[in-house]
């Protein structure tokens, strides 16, 4: 499919309080325009219902652990050889002594990447893990 690229314009009214809230937070975001503001939304909103519907995406799975629990490091090895066609790369960091942070970048269906990096984060050890999904 031939990619529709011109740019449209097209007016949009609002309560004026609605309006002065809006411009105020593109303001903090660093946003010099509202054009480019209401853009990001909107792209923001059809990745969230891409994700809604399962189709398929990237998961960027992020979590620091405690490294001095050995079985811990063992079964997050195990996690991601059992989860290999889903990995395309990891990161790992040791943070000091005892800590670590693996930021593991995952492609697949959003329920999926879910359910599977949900689990990792009722191992005992893990801590502030958290998914990020994202898609065209
Ligand atoms: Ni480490």
């Amino acid at each position: 499919m031939k990619e529709n690229k011109q740019i449209v314009r097209f007016g949009v009214s609002m309560e004026n309080e609605l309006l002065e809230k809006f411009d105020k937070l593109i303001h903090q975001k660093g946003y010099t325009n509202r054009s480019e503001a209401i853009r990001d939304l909107i792209r923001e909103k059809l990745v969230e219902q891409a994700i809604e519907k399962d189709q398929p995406c990237f998961g960027i799975f992020s979590f620091i652990y405690d490294h001095t629990k050995r079985e811990l490091e063992e079964k997050l090895t195990d996690f991601q050889h059992e989860h290999f066609n889903m990995i395309i790369s990891t990161t790992h960091i040791h943070i000091d002594k005892d800590h670590c942070l693996e930021v593991i970048i995952m492609k697949g269906k959003a329920g999926e990447l879910k359910k599977i990096t949900d689990k990792v984060l009722s191992f005992k050890g893990v801590e502030n893990g958290k998914l990020v999904l994202t898609a065209v």
